[in-house]
């Protein structure tokens, strides 16, 4: 089934960089967490709520994986979730067990991973957000990721909730910059359109009268006024 319209935020990163785990502190959606990889099959969705009656949809979109645009684990289908969303947020696990890609190397994977499936996606707003603060007592981890790509990194912990506030606060700025180019483009495409002014045109609905069958009774696709078709006529 495809999903429409998924949320205002999609969160991606390597399997256990800690996605549900952000989702399921930061709204009331229960998804699956665990600590091997592919725990959540299905995108999941979220209602974030701010102070203020502020509030966003937020998605956690699994499964992105190395050589996901060709189809790899579970990436692909989900990528086009991710297509769908406003704002991207990257979170990396700036603690990664032995064996797991290190922050900066995750940051990457996944970045090609979104460059290679399309550009449009690629060319989206992203927050890049380091994950599992918690871990240490420093944030030289996070400075260290942040250095390395050369991006601004909010530095978080899902389990602990460090920096969320200014996480939130970020995103929906982010989201309201995103709404308000939608709109000045939509209202772009309204004054280019000449005719957006008039009033919508009745439906087509063919009408006879004493066998003539009127085509349209209100304009023609030229503007003139309505195209009598008596060719059934004939028998009057
Ligand atoms: N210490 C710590 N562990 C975390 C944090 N976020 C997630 N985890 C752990 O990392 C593992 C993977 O988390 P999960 O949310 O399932 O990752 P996902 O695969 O990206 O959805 C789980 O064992 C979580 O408990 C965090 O902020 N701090
Ligand atoms: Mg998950």
């Amino acid at each position: 089934m495809e999903l429409k319209l998924i949320a205002d935020v999609g969160l991606v990163g390597l399997p256990n960089a800690g996605k549900s785990t952000l989702l399921s502190r930061v709204s009331r959606a229960h998804p699956k967490i665990a600590d091997y990889p592919f725990t959540t099959l299905n995108p999941q969705l979220g209602i974030v709520e701010l102070s203020g009656y502020r509030r966003f949809v937020m998605a956690d979109i699994p499964g992105l994986i190395e050589g996901a645009h060709e189809g790899a684990g579970l990436g692909d289908e989900f990528l086009r979730h991710i297509e769908r969303t406003r704002v991207i947020v990257h979170i990396i696990d700036v603690h990664p067990l032995e064996g797991q890609p290190k922050a900066a190397e995750a940051y990457r994977v996944i970045r090609e991973e979104l460059e290679k499936y399309s550009h449009k996606l690629a060319a989206k707003q992203e927050v890049v957000v380091a994950n599992k603060i918690d871990l240490s007592d420093t944030l030289e981890a996070v400075t260290d990721l942040s250095e390395a790509i050369d991006r601004e990194v909010l530095a978080i912990s899902g389990v602990t909730g460090q920096g969320l506030s200014v996480f939130g606060e970020k995103l929906w700025s982010m989201i309201e910059e995103v709404r308000k180019r939608e709109e000045a483009k939509a209202d772009a495409a309204r004054v280019d359109d000449p005719f957006s002014n008039l009033p919508p045109r009745p439906p087509f609905e063919p009408v006879i009268e004493g066998g003539t069958i009127i085509v349209n009774p209100g304009l023609n696709d030229d503007g003139e006024t309505a195209i009598k078709d008596d060719s059934n006529g004939d028998n009057q």
